[in-house]
């Protein structure tokens, strides 16, 4: 059975109904309409998966609504996320994606996101090696005057859903029973960094509450003591919210009880003088979001990625 299983997830198509069935039972337009699969290839795919005994049909009323058939089915797939696909193993259209997200040409990018998703590409390396460096292009030609700032704003919009459908196909690990409060400080309008880190935060199983652009200090404040967070991230995105971020930083570290939350800073100017940072009182500072998902949170005993050996 094991191996059979991870035979029919070695084709991305199948992978991507099983992903779309670990949801709930789906009838085979659903499953056309989330995996934008054509009707014939959904139902080949399907009757290969009944045969192979990892999917059950079932009429309910006048429908067939299908599900995943056994436990080993959502364990496999769970090992199939958990195994991060590096950018080296797979080319990233970092200019294609930043061409089309410029032009606001949403379906390209997704496009290109569904290709990667299907080869197996794991949220954070997306996050790393495909979002960020984009936005990167992005920034450059808009620097170089090559693009304007409404530009600036579709490439951002549109970036933003694609990070949602890529949370969607990555379903999150189950609970670890951590939660995290994450905010970008007053005046700084820079959330999809952050955005990125909360999405794989939720990946790894975290409660998150996102709060984020421009958050005024004081409904930081009282955010955080609602909803008592192990951790509690700020991000700094450019050099106008630094001093509002310094001083949320020192009521964070002021207002801390015992044996209470830790707190990070993060975001493009972390990422210049992150010393800054530490002084007002942050636990941590770092502009990586790799560095802090494989080594930061690791170090202060809490659950982050697994490194994979080199
Ligand atoms: C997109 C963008 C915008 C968008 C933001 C949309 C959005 N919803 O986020 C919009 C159009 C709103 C915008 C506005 C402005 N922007 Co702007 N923007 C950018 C751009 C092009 C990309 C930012 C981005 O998304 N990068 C990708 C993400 C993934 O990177 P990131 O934010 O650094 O986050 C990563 C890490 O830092 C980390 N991280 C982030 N937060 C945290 C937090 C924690 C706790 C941790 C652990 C990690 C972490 O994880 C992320 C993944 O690796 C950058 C250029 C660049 N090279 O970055 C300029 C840039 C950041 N912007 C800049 C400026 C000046 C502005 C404006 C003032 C003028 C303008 N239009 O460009 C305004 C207003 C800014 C304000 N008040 O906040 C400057 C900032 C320079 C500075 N020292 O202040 C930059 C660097 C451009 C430049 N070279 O001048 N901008």
């Amino acid at each position: 059975m094991k191996s059979r299983v991870f035979d029919e997830l070695g084709d991305a198509s199948r992978r991507a109904i099983l992903t779309e069935l670990r949801q709930g039972p789906r009838t085979v337009g659903e499953l056309v309409r989330a995996t934008g699969l054509k009707q014939p290839n959904v139902s080949n795919h399907l009757a290969r998966l009944r045969e192979a005994g990892l999917v059950n049909s079932t009429k309910v009323g006048r429908m067939v609504k299908c599900s995943l058939a056994a436990p080993q089915v959502d364990t496999a797939l769970n090992a199939v996320d958990a195994t991060p696909v590096r950018a080296e193993a797979c080319a990233m259209p970092v200019q294609a994606y930043a061409d089309a997200a410029i032009a606001g040409d949403e379906p390209t990018c997704f496009e290109l996101l569904d290709g990667l998703l299907a080869n197996g590409v794991d949220l954070l390396t997306l996050s790393c090696d495909l979002f960020g460096p984009a936005m990167g292009v992005v920034g450059e030609r808009y620097m170089s005057g090559e693009i304007d700032e409404g530009q600036e704003h579709l490439a951002s919009a549109v970036t933003e859903r694609a990070m949602a459908r890529s949370l969607h196909y990555r379903p999150p690990m189950a609970s670890n029973g951590f939660r995290a409060i994450l905010g970008c400080s007053a005046g700084n309008l820079h959330s999809l960094g952050l955005r990125m880190v909360s999405d794989t935060l939720r990946s790894l199983g975290w409660d998150c509450r996102f709060l984020g652009a421009n958050v005024p200090e004081e409904a930081f404040l009282d955010a955080v003591w609602k909803h008592r967070p192990d951790l509690v991230l700020v991000s700094c995105g450019c050099t106008e919210s630094e001093g509002a971020c310094l001083s949320l930083l020192r009521q964070l570290a002021a207002q801390k009880p015992i044996g209470g939350y830790r707190v990070g800073a993060g975001g493009f100017c972390v990422s210049r003088a992150p010393e800054r940072f530490l002084e007002a009182g942050a636990d941590f500072a770092t502009g990586s979001l790799r560095h802090f998902a494989e080594e930061v949170l690791p170090e202060l005993g809490l659950p982050g990625v697994q490194r994979p050996s080199p």
